[in-house]
């Protein structure tokens, strides 16, 4: 005899969570159990169109049928060596990721916040072993309002206190300046710099799109002042703005870049640190490393990510639509949308706050079956699949409209 199918309702998985998962989330009520492309099914079978896309972790969607494909062929055969050993899927994805952001060589990690960990110890490897900076004196300069990940390193130079508060003491080592001003980066840099670490769109801030020349001033102030640029592109990387990384909007190129979430394809977490070579090039055997990081399912998948993103269509349809969208939030502006920042298919939305918190409007999309997710106040961020089309973009921005005017 088979057992019984027991299928549980929405609100019973949520009353099960409540006494043995820890409460640092506050998860909009909907309890997703299956997925494809843009769209996600709840318990109950209730369809919603995801434009938060697991904060651009899927930026090809959920389930693409190349990487599933890919991660299936991979556990077939192997899925974890350790890097005690070599496997046989590593070179092709390290050579290709270089390839594809124009620089020279890969440390392959899990997640987001190890690969900026990394990048930080990269940085003060590198000052101390060829800039010349005396033990223990680095300093990283990095700016306000950052989002970095959750690590205590990483959350010793946050501004935010909630994400502060209660898990000092900090790391030192760090300089804060305002984004956005040259001057004042300048101003923080100097002989002990090992490197200036920012993202160059600001997505926990609300999607914050510093001015035109911004990033092409880090890059030569960089220069100049020889420290290295870390350029955290775990959000806005991977094809999101319409382009392959953010940094390319000016022409730049880093000379440290830190890739996550799409790079593993919503299937299995791949970050990365890639920088050229006399940068990596000082880690030696045993100065760094993770049991996970690069191993074969992670390079299965991340080389099919990498395969995706060669063709060009997903910057293409990221920069296409993101016009789309461009002309459907303007269209909103002083109609419940106090104003907007977007690039590519990316977008922080600031909803008139008589209308509501932006939880409250995520709330209202919800119930329209539209999933987004607030952040800061009164702003939702939208980050749909880049795979998404015209008509359900429409359709989300139709539903926008209704739910601010309601
Ligand atoms: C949470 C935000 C998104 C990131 C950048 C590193 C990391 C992230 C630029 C760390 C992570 C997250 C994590 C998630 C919420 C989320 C987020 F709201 F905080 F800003 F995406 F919008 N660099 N972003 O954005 O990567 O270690 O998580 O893999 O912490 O709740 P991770």
């Amino acid at each position: 005899m088979t057992a019984p199918v027991r299928t549980r309702s929405s609100a019973d998985l949520i009353r099960a969570e409540e006494p043995v998962l820890a409460h640092n989330y506050h998860p909009l009520p909907v309890v997703v159990a299956r997925a494809e492309g843009s769209w996600v099914e709840d318990v109950e079978g209730r369809r919603y169109l995801d434009l938060l896309a697991g904060y651009s972790a899927l930026n090809f969607g959920h389930r693409h049928p190349a990487l599933i494909e890919a991660a299936h062929a991979q556990l077939d055969r192997l899925t974890l060596t350790s890097r005690a050993f070599h496997n046989d899927r590593l070179a092709e994805f390290a050579a290709r990721l270089a390839a594809l952001t124009g620089l020279d060589m890969v440390l392959p990690m899990n997640t987001g916040a190890e690969a900026v960990e990394s990048g930080i110890k990269v940085a003060r490897k590198w000052a101390y072993d060829v800039k010349g900076v005396p033990a223990d004196r680095a300093t990283i300069v990095v700016a306000a309002e950052n989002f970095h990940g959750r690590t205590t390193t990483i959350v010793s130079f946050s501004t935010d206190e909630t994400a502060r508060q209660g898990f000092g003491p900090f790391t030192p080592g760090f300089r804060i300046v305002p984004y956005n001003d040259l001057a004042a980066l300048e101003a923080a840099v100097d002989e002990t710099t090992a490197a200036v670490l920012i993202e160059p769109i600001q997505g926990e801030a609300g999607v914050i799109i510093p001015d035109t020349g911004y990033l092409a001033g880090v890059r030569e102030l960089t220069r100049r002042e020889g420290c290295l640029f870390i350029a955290d592109e775990i959000q806005s990387g991977l094809g999101r703005t319409g382009r392959t990384l953010a940094v390319e909007h000016e022409s730049v190129v880093p000379d440290v870049l830190l890739l996550g979430k799409a790079l593993g394809g919503g299937i299995v977490p791949v970050s990365a640190v890639v920088a050229r070579r006399d940068v990596l090039g000082v880690l030696r055997p045993g100065e760094h490393g993770s049991t996970f990081g690069g191993n074969p399912l992670s390079a299965a998948v991340g080389t099919a990510v990498v395969e995706l993103l060669e063709t060009g269509q997903f910057q293409q349809r990221a920069a296409e639509l993101g016009a789309v969208l461009r002309g459907g939030l303007s269209a909103l502006v002083g109609r419940g949308v106090v104003g907007f920042r977007s690039r590519g298919l990316w977008a922080g939305v600031d909803v008139d706050p008589a209308l509501g918190s932006g939880r409250e409007v995520s709330e209202r999309l919800m119930r329209e079956g539209i999933l987004v997710k607030d952040t800061h106040g009164s702003t939702i961020r939208l980050a749909p699949p880049l795979t998404i089309t015209a008509g359900e973009l429409t359709q989300a921005l139709t539903a926008l409209e209704e739910v601010l005017r309601a």
